[in-house]
């Protein structure tokens, strides 16, 4: 039964080599459109925090890489060379002490390789200390509430999408989407460049979670409790930066984006003075909206 099936595999030899040869060119053609298109890789990072993060990352992936590639050649040579047509006898062994102490020490080495720098960043990440801001940040369904503790900004944050974009009644006359669709904000989050930001993570009704892909960090937003976690945006890294809450909080989870604004301590200033009044006469109107509204509307937050 062998033999015929090399027979039929000799004969068929060419007409495989030429489908693969196609395939090949096929999957390099796809490739090089799907790495134009798509970013394969994390955003670039634009803190410091980010990019220790993803390095960390990457050493992780790697080291489990290697052992997914060992063991898979370990397997595949170990079946090919000891399979029975070769005429291999069984070993009839049932235990290697050496072998145990082995395959037990090798993998707790592994680990402790791996957790000695993510034990590290994690007391890194954790360490809010000699911060230069605080933003206590609160997730509702389905926005976002910054407060800028020491001084006195409020401020709602809402998704600014006109709702005609989204739901897209007339199929006959589609409204165009925008640049940012689904990613801009009424007001923007807006903090210095170079500075250590400490954010106070917090919900007021399920669990929702702040995160900025850029800006490194990702945490939940729990009711009842205070989560805490720091960026520190790069000095050259003035921009704009687009967010999103990254834990299924309800119906409107995908329509809570953040948008945070990195400034130059002086624009940040100058922001901060403007904002101040402005901001809290907000709150009172949004506060007031949501005391005037029906009863209804609790259903629609289950
Ligand atoms: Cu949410």
């Amino acid at each position: 039964m062998v033999l015929n099936f090399l027979k039929v595999f000799q004969l068929k030899k060419h007409i495989l080599q030429v489908l693969l040869t196609l395939s090949a060119l096929l999957m390099t053609t796809i490739s090089h459109v799907a790495v134009a298109a798509y970013e394969y890789d994390f955003p670039e990072q634009k803190t410091q925090i980010g990019r220790e993060l993803t390095d960390l990352h990457h050493f992780v992936f790697y080291v489990c890489l290697a052992i997914m590639v060992f063991v898979t050649i370990w397997m595949f040579a170990s079946i090919f060379m000891h399979r029975k047509s070769r005429g291999v006898e069984p070993a009839n062994f049932s235990h290697s002490t050496t072998l145990e102490i082995i395959w037990t020490a090798v993998p707790v080495l592994i680990l402790i390789v791996m957790a000695i720098p993510a034990t590290k960043m994690l007391i890194k990440m954790e360490d809010t200390t000699k911060s230069d801001i605080t933003i206590k940040v609160t997730g509702y369904q389905w926005k976002w509430q910054y407060e800028y503790l020491a001084d006195n900004v409020d401020f709602y944050s809402t998704i600014s999408t006109p709702r005609d974009q989204i739901d897209q009644y007339n199929n006959d006359a589609p409204v165009p989407q925008g640049e940012n669709y689904l990613q801009e904000t009424d007001n923007h989050v807006v903090i210095p460049a170079g500075k250590k930001v400490r954010i106070l993570l917090t919900a007021n009704d399920v669990i929702h979670a702040w995160w900025v892909p850029k800006l490194g960090g990702k945490k939940d937003a729990i009711p009842g409790y205070i989560n805490e976690m720091w960026i520190r945006a790069d000095e050259d890294a003035i921009g704009t930066y687009r967010g999103r809450c990254a834990e299924l909080c309800g119906k409107d989870h995908a329509f809570m984006p953040i948008v945070v604004d990195v400034v130059s301590q002086e624009d940040y200033e100058t922001w901060l003075a403007a904002n101040a009044d402005t901001a809290s006469d907000q709150i009172k109107s949004v506060a007031a909206a949501k005391l005037a509204q029906p009863k209804q509307s609790v259903a629609t937050t289950e």
